[in-house]
């Protein structure tokens, strides 16, 4: 292994070096357009590799790239965001009915040439399509059409890159490897994975669709207690004033963006920040809402509201972290979902002590607007329905809601658990609602054990599918030897949420307890826990955290 990650570093300086001798002679170009009547859109130049520009649309409807070369526009396609900072779709550039293109072949219409006339862009629903497509008036040439379509429409446009693009086994590997470059369109539904929440096409979501496993996929993380559990069947439900008071909430939710870099990049960066459009008040510059609570190998610099936080031009700072060789912004959005939307665009910019290294663009992904949450529980004396509505987030108590108040186990330690699905809120076009999120993996923890309790569940539902070798390095139960604390996938992939889709399992509490040396005495927290597959720096997760006893 270690030999293969050093040639791949050789690869990657070789090819580094070849890059910067070929940019210094190249030409410099600009690219012109016009988006009529839609000043304040934002148009991006996406290059294969992922690395953005970007160009906000003037008063007059202009919007101008300068200083770019042949070798980046290779594969480059050029993206829109609206004045409200979500995302626009794609720009067609040529073809028709059932296949598009969305990026230019690199090659100029002439060979000394410095300007790329686009002309004006239409726009559709969820797409722009130029009015001019011929290379020789644009100056510049398109790709083959080869972007899926229905009578001109990218297939994904206005449904965030999820549909069924045809992504069989055979062919998943390799389309995730092709994912890993956030400016190339694996699935060719016409968004770039950068801005596809389903990269391969297969409609399982990014983070959680193994797939696109260590890919740089913005994550987030929810942990509730019983009082402020929140799932589709708790309580009222799924409403937008108790979704706003998690989303928005104070150290509930948290979304995490990291940049990983090449290791050249890596040693050169030294932090970075987020570029949001004004309308985003979460990640806007100079008043960000957002409170940056950092991941756990942050300083504690980076633990204060993002406000204070800031650039010396007003934009909110990513952190550089050394050990992972990328850049975060970890933070909680403190506004409620109407103002934290899937599909939200922001830009992540690294930097050196002298400047910008490089500079890419993310879409916010799907993301959970609830926790597991238990329905019963078995402790030895028959099933216990958990009753939430004698509970709320400020008041009452009941078995499991706090330390005073524990869930008492029996002699033998076995606790078996009855829980809903967490959820996700609609966000293709056929779709309603909210849904139960499928393909997760689950699991509990017990106390701040760093140990899995792998290989201690019994009774497992038929819809979770073990992993078989879920102990790390050495038959390890430590996850900082590669352990894996949700040992199950779900079988069931994302519909409607219904209240008699449970999942449950028994687990030997005590056991797990004792096997990383802790002991079985006195009150420990168990996290139930769902989550999505390793990305870079970490997982989605959502967690359940309750109370129990042993004696
Ligand atoms: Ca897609
Ligand atoms: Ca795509
Ligand atoms: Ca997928
Ligand atoms: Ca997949």
């Amino acid at each position: 292994m270690k030999t293969i990650l050093r040639s791949l570093f050789i690869c990657i300086s070789i090819s580094t070096a070849l890059f910067f001798a070929g940019e210094a002679r190249a030409q410099s170009l600009s690219i012109e357009g016009i988006l009529p009547g839609k000043a304040g859109y934002t148009v991006y130049l996406v290059e294969k590799g992922g690395k953005t520009s970007s160009a906000v649309v003037r008063a007059n409807g202009r919007f101008s790239f300068t200083k770019v070369t042949k070798t980046r526009l290779k594969d480059a396609s050029l993206q829109m965001s609206d004045a409200n900072g979500s995302y626009a779709g794609p720009i067609v550039l040529g073809g028709s009915r059932a296949k598009v293109s969305t990026t230019f072949s690199g090659n100029l219409a002439r060979a000394r040439q410095n300007k790329i006339t686009l002309g004006k862009v239409t726009l559709k629903s969820g797409y722009g399509v130029l009015t001019k497509q011929a290379s020789k008036t644009l100056g510049v040439a398109i790709a083959r059409a080869s972007t899926k379509a229905i009578n001109g429409r990218p297939l994904g446009a206005g449904e965030l890159g999820v549909v069924n693009t045809g992504s069989t086994a055979n062919v998943r590997s390799f389309v995730a490897s092709m994912a890993s470059d956030g400016g190339g369109d694996a699935d060719r539904d016409g968004i770039p994975s950068a801005f596809d929440a389903d990269d391969d096409g297969d409609l399982i979501l990014d983070p959680s669709d193994p797939d696109s496993a260590g890919g740089d996929i913005p994550y987030t993380t929810m942990v509730l207690d019983m009082r402020t559990s929140l799932n589709s069947h708790v309580r009222a439900g799924l409403t937008d004033s108790a979704i706003d008071a998690t989303i928005g909430g104070e150290n509930l939710f948290v979304l995490a963006t990291f940049v990983s870099l090449p290791q050249r990049q890596s040693s050169q960066a030294t932090g970075g920040y987020i570029v949001c459009n004004t309308a985003l008040p979460y990640c806007r510059p100079n008043t960000p809402t957002a409170y940056s609570s950092g991941v756990s190998e942050s300083s504690n610099d980076f633990r204060r509201p993002w406000s204070e936080l800031l650039t010396s031009a007003g934009y909110p700072r990513m952190e550089k972290i050394n050990r992972l060789g990328a850049v975060v912004a970890a933070i909680q959005p403190r506004v409620g979902r109407a103002q934290f939307r899937p599909g939200d665009v922001y830009e992540a910019v690294v930097t050196s002590n002298t400047g910008e290294i490089t500079r890419k663009t993310f879409t916010l992904a799907p993301y959970f607007v609830s926790a597991p949450a238990l329905k019963s529980y078995d402790a030895g004396a028959g099933e216990v329905t958990v009753d939430y509505g004698s509970i709320s987030p400020t008041s009452g108590s009941i078995p499991g809601s706090s330390p005073g108040n524990p869930i008492v186990l029996p002699p033998s330690g076995l606790l078996t658990m009855t829980f809903w699905r967490p959820q996700r809120a609609a966000i293709r076009s056929d779709e309603v609602g909210y849904l139960d999120w499928g393909n997760l993996n689950y699991g509990a923890t017990v106390g701040d054990i760093q140990a899995t309790c792998a290989g201690l569940f019994s009774s497992v539902s038929p819809d979770l599918v073990e992993d078989t070798t879920p102990f790390g390095t050495g038959d390890s139960i430590f996850f900082n030897q590669g352990a894996n604390g949700s040992p199950y996938r779900d079988s069931v992939g994302d519909r409607a949420a219904a209240a008699g889709n449970t999942l449950s399992f028994t687990l030997d509490v005590k056991t797990c307890a004792t096997r990383a040396g802790g002991s079985a005495t006195g009150t420990s927290e168990i996290g139930l826990e769902a989550r999505g597959e390793n990305v870079t720096g970490g997982q989605t997760t959502a967690r359940q955290r309750f109370y129990v006893q042993f004696q």
